[in-house]
């Protein structure tokens, strides 16, 4: 088991003492870097971290030419897949999105809607949920490292993965093999989702992988407020703003063995973190045999997943991802946001090596260019929401500039944001 070759929980209790800061620098040009060490799942974690109930602001569309607009065009309703359904079933009429940079374009701009709608949500992170997930189950992970670009501003981080080119194309150049298991899944999602609720079941329309439907949300993790959005499959019967009738679908091999269970119980871990930051309350797995044919479909209580793996061999404890979390964010805060620092527009690197832990550097200018690709952007952000930021400062009287570590102007919206946590999303 992976946890076997990570740091001992004697090093991991020196480790957490051992999180260098940045020293203090004078010129974005000065390269610095700070490490943090991997976290010991073998004991409890030390400081229990509460996460509280995710609620949505606002969600959006992508449609085929992957253009944005905030409405419901793109959400489809649950329906039941026929059983034995192919999840082959027109695979070569497959519209495939390109592989792109995590770019957070389309939550940027949700976030400047809502603020034209009236509500600034105080928050201290903005991301993709996918990168939240990636972050969480770290502990865990023992195969694929990952990037992230950070930006700060005005007491916000940004976070965006960092795909370079040479992974970008790889992504994009899946084997024959993979690129159908990927399919699978998009099928199975076209088998259970129809654009009314009350139409049978059924095959849904050919997958057009550029039409998503998203989801924006409000919640915070320790000290830690964020807005994070993230794509969501479908909803049960009818949609009413809440979070409560959201459904994520999957798709999982068959279980035939031990081998096949303890399999899935780890991919639980990630089913389970990338619906509880939306708040998805259900995941349904659709079990297929290895050619792809639909055996049997399960629905599991997303807050009811961590019981089913607990006690069990391969067990995880998503305490330690969320208090691994906690510690990440702030730790990357710190550092980050240490006045001084870096100049303005700065662009950050993180980067985590399974077994091994993360490590944050500022990048060169070279590096920062690299980042921008030749778009009109300031770091990852695009240039509009960059400025779209700057006048909001300015128009503040605590205006000073792009100081890093200057805390988040309180509000309108900020009282509304403190709610109590539901007993159910503190696990
Ligand atoms: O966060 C990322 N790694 C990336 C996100 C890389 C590139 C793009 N994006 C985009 C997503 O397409 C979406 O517009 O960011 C937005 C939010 O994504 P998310 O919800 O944060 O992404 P995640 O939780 O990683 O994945 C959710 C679904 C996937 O469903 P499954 O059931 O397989 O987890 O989004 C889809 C996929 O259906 N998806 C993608 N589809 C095509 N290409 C990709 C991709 N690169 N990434 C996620
Ligand atoms: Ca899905």
């Amino acid at each position: 088991m992976a946890s076997s070759k990570r740091a001992t929980s004697d090093s991991d209790i020196r480790d957490q003492h051992a999180a260098r800061k940045v020293p203090r620098l004078d010129s974005s040009r000065v390269h610095a870097s700070c490490s943090l060490s991997y976290p010991s799942t073998s004991q409890p974690p030390t400081r229990p971290a509460p996460f509280q109930r995710p609620r949505p602001l606002i969600s959006f569309s992508y449609d085929t030419n992957r253009q944005l607009e905030f409405s419901e065009a793109a959400m489809r309703y649950y329906v039941s897949p026929p059983s034995g359904a192919d999840l082959g079933h027109g695979y070569e009429r497959w519209i495939r999105r390109p592989e792109e940079r995590g770019r957070l374009d389309g939550l940027l701009r949700a976030i400047s809607e809502i603020r034209k709608r009236g509500t600034d949500p105080v928050v201290s992170i903005v991301s993709w949920r996918g990168v939240m997930t990636k972050i969480l189950t770290a502990p865990y992970e023992d195969r694929d490292g990952w990037e992230l670009n950070v930006m700060a501003i005005r007491g916000t981080l940004y976070l965006e993965e960092f795909i370079d080119d040479a992974r970008l194309k790889e992504k994009d150049n899946m084997t024959p093999r993979h690129r159908m298991q990927t399919y699978y899944g998009y099928a199975f999602e076209s088998w259970c989702t129809a654009s009314s609720p009350d139409v049978p079941s059924g095959w849904g329309g050919d997958v057009d992988t550029n039409v998503q439907w998203c989801s924006v949300v409000k919640t915070k993790l320790g000290d830690t407020r964020m807005v994070i959005g993230g794509e969501v499959d479908c909803v049960r019967d009818r949609y009413n703003g809440h979070n409560d009738a959201m459904l994520e679908l999957k798709t999982s091999m068959a279980i035939r063995g031990h081998r096949d269970e303890m399999r899935f119980e780890k991919k639980l871990l990630k089913f389970y973190f990338q619906s509880f930051l939306l708040g998805v309350p259900e995941i349904v797995v659709g079990f297929r045999t290895p050619n792809g044919q639909l055996v049997t479909v399960q629905s599991y209580k997303t807050l009811e997943i961590p019981r089913l793996v607990r006690g069990k061999q391969d067990a995880w404890d998503p305490q330690i991802c969320l208090s691994w979390g906690d510690r990440f964010l702030t730790w990357i805060k710190s550092n980050v946001e240490q006045p001084g620092n870096a100049a303005p527009g700065s662009v950050w690197r993180v980067k985590f090596t399974p077994c091994v832990g993360v490590e944050l550097a500022l990048l060169r200018e070279e590096e920062r260019r690299e980042v921008e690709a030749g778009e009109d952007r300031v770091g990852f952000l695009p240039r509009w929401y960059y400025e779209e930021i700057q006048d909001l400062s300015s128009s503040n009287a605590h205006s000073c500039g792009d100081t890093f570590g200057a805390e988040p102007q309180p509000t309108r919206s900020s009282a509304s944001t403190t709610g109590v946590l539901p007993a159910g999303w503190q696990i």
